[in-house]
């Protein structure tokens, strides 16, 4: 393969989620992926511990994925979706909608996570509207939960970094859940922690404030990636979904790290046993190929919207110019097709238990503070450095890239979400890595 001369002037981008200054003196780049492995610009094989960003969970740079792209891109490069189709946008929301928890089989595409999420916000309130309950404009997310960076998404997440400079300008009506996140009563916890499924009573609390009629939806991830990967207590999910039920409060899921096989299962709905009425998806839909999400509605709440308006008028004022694109599309569809030959949902249920003992085996690690896990999921909480948060897990971070593991790092947290491709061996190499670079840092 021949490699294209490094470019030495990086000023030009402007980079997302970044410290840019530190960044471009010590740049990190990737120019290739196959499988279970990176190559840096400077030669270097990198395993990939995070599937990229929670999202390529096939493995990189799949033939038949490839294939189906260029297939067609050279086919239908584009085909608009606004009173026109294409019959690969109508295939791939059938494939998305069988993967669906039983009745959430109406499927609207957008192009990421944030679109996905700021969709699903406006439907619940669509739905509401259509029933006659145009005053439930309310919306509940949790603290130190991510829902991408849409101004919707931003007011109903909990992370405060994300809020703080756009808080004049988030949306009025909103509340949130506390996070379920605790170390003394859930330290070292293997799986779902035993402690907490009374938090969701929360809800009940938030409900008796501001009265059910004025609430439109709650919307958290089973399972929060972003902020550290915070597990749910064993109950919670279905005490949530309990009271969204009781009060007419539509309940979303934000699966858009928790979708398809990250848990051993195609959603964390079906992991829980817990279904909501709107579910958010993106990144593995189609294996981060081409950018793409999508949101998963109940029938009920579909045909409540279609059939309120008039005959011939436009039922939802919603989309986007690249929702259901032709090449996107082709990649969901040649994704989902992979995911079910290679029966990689099932690998990753059969793969779990090995990765969390590998996971949990760091428990004697330098400056370890907390270990948890699900499915493909683990998280390694460090104890900050005195004065200095987030450097330790940083400085691990870029160490363990140069030793040739790539994770992630949410303050002093590291996360892992491996391709679900993995082997066991790999899973090893990670956590050795880790560790031996924790023994380094101070
Ligand atoms: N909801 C959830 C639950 C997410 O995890 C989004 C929405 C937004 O998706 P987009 O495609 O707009 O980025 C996400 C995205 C990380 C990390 O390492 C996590 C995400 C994105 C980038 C980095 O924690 N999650
Ligand atoms: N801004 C302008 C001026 C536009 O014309 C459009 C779409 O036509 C958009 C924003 C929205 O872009 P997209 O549909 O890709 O989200």
């Amino acid at each position: 393969m021949t490699s294209r001369p490094v470019i030495d002037d990086l000023s030009s981008f402007w980079m997302p989620f970044t410290a840019n200054r530190q960044f471009k003196a010590a740049p990190r780049l990737l120019e290739s992926a196959k499988g279970m492995y990176y190559r840096s610009t400077d030669g270097r094989e990198v395993l990939d511990g995070c599937a990229g960003l929670w999202c390529v969970n096939a493995g990189h740079s799949r033939d038949e994925i490839v294939a189906a792209v260029t297939e067609q891109l050279s086919t239908l490069d584009f085909a608009p979706t606004f009173q026109m189709g294409h019959p690969l946008a109508f295939e791939a929301a059938a494939k998305v909608a069988e993967l669906m928890p039983a009745g959430l089989d109406r499927i609207f595409f957008t192009n990421s996570g944030s679109e996905s999420v700021d969709t699903a916000l406006k439907i619940a309130l669509a739905y509401h509207r259509a029933r006659g309950e145009g005053q439930r404009t309310r919306l509940i997310g949790r603290e130190r939960g991510y829902h991408g960076v849409g101004f919707g998404g931003i007011s109903v997440g909990g992370i405060a970094p994300n809020r703080k400079t756009f808080s004049g300008a988030l949306l009025p009506s909103v509340d949130h859940l506390p996070h379920t996140h605790n170390l003394e009563h859930n330290a070292f916890s293997k799986g779902q922690p035993a402690w907490g499924a009374h938090l969701a009573d929360e809800l009940e609390r938030i409900v008796t404030l501001h009265d059910a009629s004025t609430i439109a939806a709650v919307i958290v991830e089973p399972v929060a990636g972003s902020t550290g990967v915070l597990i749910p207590p064993q109950g919670y999910l279905q005490k949530l979904r309990d009271i969204c039920t009781k009060h007419g409060i539509l309940l979303i899921f934000d699966e858009v790290i928790t979708g398809f096989g990250r848990l051993g299962k195609a959603t964390a709905s079906e992991y829980f046993g817990v279904t909501p009425d709107l579910l958010t998806m993106a990144k593995a839909i189609n294996n981060a190929a081409i950018p793409m999400g999508a949101v998963a509605a109940s029938r009920t709440i579909h045909d409540t919207i279609v059939n309120a308006g008039a005959q011939g008028s436009i039922e939802l004022f919603h989309g986007y110019t690249y929702s259901a694109h032709p090449a996107a599309a082709a990649a969901a569809v040649a994704t989902l097709d992979l995911y079910r030959r290679e029966d990689l949902f099932a690998r990753a249920e059969s793969l779990a238990p090995a990765f969390e003992t590998a996971a949990h085996a760091l428990r004697d690690a330098r400056h370890v503070k907390d270990i948890r896990n699900l499915g493909m999921v683990a998280g390694i909480e460090l104890e900050p450095r005195e004065g200095a948060p987030a450097a330790r897990a940083y400085e691990a971070f870029v160490k363990c890239f140069e030793a040739g593991v790539l994770v992630r790092f949410t303050g002093d947290i590291l996360a892992f979400s491996p391709p679900l491709i993995i082997n066991e061996e790999q899973i090893q190499h990670i956590f050795k890595t880790v560790r031996d670079v924790l023994a380094t840092i101070q």
